[in-house]
């Protein structure tokens, strides 16, 4: 091997192409616009995945790709039931002998939820990566299809396993439980409060930090053995609000509330009474916070978690932490146990 040889890793020209399915979902990596200048203006979930993969030549050389069209919807619309379905199909896949990496195409609005919710239940050591775009294949400067490359070139590659499960835009490599949509107009849409985890340079995966929080295999939630998810609600804290929006969850059916509260998870003087009302009725209350990038709310600072018998979500922000919270409910009613997941993933 070359004396400058990165990794002791098998050269890329040693190692057999890895087989790499792509589950599509739909979103704007699917979508198509009128003209090359629209690249804001045009209809998400339009293009098939034999479409996508034939329309890139170069995956030829990176794996052997096949497609599957899971659904072929925008991501704002995903259900609980399309998450236990897409993760069924991820899980099936993943135990394939045949299959060593998966890539899912979706829509950028909920892509994060989704990635999350896969690092919590696909129990794989296998690359599962979550890829979208924020402008349609036939605007100009397109993200997609080097994102697509991108996802396929990290999901083949033996260096990505075990990393939980991944999103890869922009050349970025981020975690799963970290990455989230901060911006909504430009290709450098996704952050991850701690940054991501590497890049894809040329078909090449670099590394720079790996997970620390449970995911996959290390998971106590298993996506085979999920059949429901409760239903969970979040709503937000701003000025002047009252507790009417947590009310109407709570009478909806809300096994948890999350609330979006401003700065650190704070909780308006005029919505605590009815917060611990509807904990006395046995909702849970999950403190998450609003801003952006990089909350973190911690237990007993500006209200009285111990006391009110509420949980913090810590840093996951409160899509984020409705994901958890639902996975959680399918394990525990206690809050302890609640705090303790929380904290673990
Ligand atoms: N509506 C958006 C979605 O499907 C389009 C996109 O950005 O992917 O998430």
């Amino acid at each position: 091997m070359g004396a400058y040889a990165q990794t002791a890793q098998t050269t890329d020209a040693a190692r057999k192409p890895a087989n790499v399915v792509v589950l599509a979902t739909g979103g704007t990596i699917a979508g198509a616009g009128a003209s090359a200048s629209n690249s804001a203006t045009y209809q998400a979930a339009k293009v098939p995945v034999d479409k996508l993969i034939a329309g890139l030549p170069e995956l030829t050389s990176v794996a052997n790709v096949r497609g599957e069209q899971v659904f072929q919807i925008a991501s704002e619309s995903f259900t609980n039931a399309n998450l236990l379905q897409l993760g069924k199909r991820v899980a099936e896949l993943a135990a394939s002998n045949d299959v060593d990496g998966i890539v899912i195409t979706h829509g950028t609005d909920t892509l994060e939820e989704t990635a999350y919710f896969l690092n919590l239940t696909v129990h794989s050591e296998k690359p599962v990566v979550v890829v979208g775009s924020m402008r349609p294949g036939t605007a100009l400067s397109a993200d997609g299809a080097l994102n697509l490359v991108n996802a396929v070139t990290v999901a083949g590659d033996p260096t990505a396993r075990g990393q939980g499960v991944l999103a890869v835009m922009n050349d970025e490599i981020h975690s799963g439980r970290d990455v989230t949509k901060a911006v909504n107009i430009r290709t450098d849409a996704f952050r991850s409060p701690w940054g991501p985890l590497g890049m894809v340079v040329e078909g090449k995966s670099y590394w720079f930090r790996a997970p620390v929080k449970r995911h996959t295999v290390n998971s106590e939630f298993d996506i085979t053995q999920i059949s429901e998810l409760p239903r969970v609600d979040i709503a937000y804290g701003y000025g002047n609000v009252s507790d009417v929006a947590y009310k109407a969850f709570a009478d909806a059916g809300a096994k948890a509330l999350i609330h979006a509260g401003t700065g650190n998870g704070s909780v308006a003087a005029d919505v605590v009474p009815g917060l611990r009302a509807l904990r006395e009725k046995g909702l849970f209350i999950i403190r998450s916070s609003r801003v952006n990038q990089g909350g973190f709310v911690l237990r007993n600072a500006e209200q009285p978690d111990d006391k009110y018998d509420w949980v913090v979500a810590h840093d996951l922000n409160p899509q984020k932490a409705r994901i958890l919270a639902m996975l959680a409910l399918t394990k525990t009613q206690d809050t302890r146990e609640l705090q303790r997941i929380f904290w673990e993933y």
